[in-house]
């Protein structure tokens, strides 16, 4: 297939793209850089630096033999986009291509704005593009398990049974995000909603929780070709920075009670999972979706885990609970349903010890880089 990947730079998008170019598609990557421009703007870069888009392909290229091509510009930019989409003619589109943080939405209405802008503009562009250039490419959207918050049912893959007076209909599971971030997200999938009953499009929402790790089957033992590791408030997930924690003795930042639940998924399976969904298309006419996690973990538990394995690995592990910057539940039910894309395939990569302390190993490599005050600085939620 030829794939264009939006968002090709980031944490997720890059490996994803080594993983498609591996499998043999032709892959094409776009980006603007907004991540690494926010990063820096907020003072908070990545544990080690990685090289740009044109200087990772060039790096791939050598290690792998295969090719990926390269387009640097702002997909909010119809002009741009609209250049990309006619020159690619893709079949599918994997679209990352989003401000990727719930803290950093909160930061104040600047930072509000820009998520707004960025995150609905490039899904109403990624739309009308489709549309225009390549009416039958498959969208496959990354949403958020975020956008449906922590509501006390079970919560379903995308779409639930209503009965109401003697009568029934489907309709979307209900959101009610916690975040600003989390909340464009539910206007993404509301907006691709209205698109694939008005023009038949055919998307694939992933609802993602957390992503840890950074090792993929095209990475290992190639360093120079691993993403992004943020550890910082802003742009780390809740166990990698546990793990950059552990390595430097930084108390693990537990928020509040820690019995905040979500469901989390190996970096190796976030990659699966997309080219499982993108081997498996969506119907022309179908919004399907899918809840991409393979474990559920409540803060506490990821925190002992860390704990346990940095301590037998000689590391002196503190666990501390602090003042909750957000607002959300901290002891809540929690039980996802996440039987769809096990059924397309998914072997799930489960967070094992040895899977924590691979992390460890590759992060303690980069201690000296680790910087205190890029680790916590309380954004509030309200
Ligand atoms: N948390 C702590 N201590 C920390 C950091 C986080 O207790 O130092 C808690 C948070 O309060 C939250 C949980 O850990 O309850 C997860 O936080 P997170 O920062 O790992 O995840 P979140 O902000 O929800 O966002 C991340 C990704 C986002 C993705 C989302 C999936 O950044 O792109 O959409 O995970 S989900 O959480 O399922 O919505």
């Amino acid at each position: 297939m030829k794939i264009l990947i939006l968002g090709g730079d980031g944490y997720l998008g890059w490996p994803s793209a080594m993983q498609l170019s591996a499998y043999g598609h032709e892959v094409v990557v776009v980006d603007n850089y907004l991540r690494r421009r926010m990063a820096q703007e907020q003072d908070v870069d990545p544990l080690f630096q990685v090289a740009n888009l044109h200087e990772r392909v060039r790096l791939w290229q050598a290690h792998s033999g295969k090719k990926i091509e390269v387009f640097i510009g702002d997909l909010t930019d119809w002009d741009f986009i609209s250049d990309v989409f006619g020159k690619v003619q893709p079949d599918a589109v994997i679209h990352y291509a989003e401000q990727p943080s719930a803290p950093y939405s909160m930061i104040d209405r600047k930072a509000a704005t820009l998520t707004i802008q960025n995150n609905i503009m490039v899904t109403a562009n990624v739309i009308f593009a489709v549309r225009e250039f390549s009416p039958d490419a498959h969208i496959v959207k990354i949403g958020t398990m975020g956008e449906y918050g922590t509501p006390n049912i079970d919560i379903e893959e995308g779409w639930i049974d209503v009965k109401h007076k003697g009568r029934e209909q489907k309709f979307l599971y209900p959101r009610q995000a916690g975040s600003l971030y989390h909340t464009t997200k539910v206007m993404d999938t509301d907006m691709l909603w209205f698109y694939v009953r008005m023009w038949d499009l055919r998307v694939t929402d992933l609802m993602q929780g957390p992503v840890y790790g950074l090792v993929t089957d095209e990475n290992e033992n190639h360093p120079e070709l691993y993403p992004f590791f943020s550890y910082d408030e802003l742009f780390g997930t809740v166990l990698n920075r546990f793990v950059a924690q552990a390595v430097v003795g930084y108390p693990l930042t537990v928020y509040g009670k820690g019995g905040q639940t979500r469901g989390y998924l190996n970096i190796k399976d976030t990659l699966n999972c997309v080219r499982l969904s993108l081997e498996n298309p969506a119907d022309k006419g179908e919004l399907r979706i899918f809840n991409q996690l393979t474990e559920t973990f409540s803060v506490n538990e990821l925190a002992e885990r860390v704990q346990r394995v940095g301590n037998g690995m000689g590391l002196d592990v503190e666990i501390k609970s602090i003042e909750n910057p957000r607002k959300e539940l901290e002891d809540h039910y929690y039980n996802p349903v996440h039987s769809g894309l096990v059924e397309l395939g998914l072997e799930p990569n489960f967070l094992t010890d040895e899977v924590l302390a691979q992390m460890i190993e590759i992060v303690v490599e980069h201690k000296d880089k680790i910087a205190n005050h890029r680790i916590f600085r309380g954004t509030k939620w309200a």
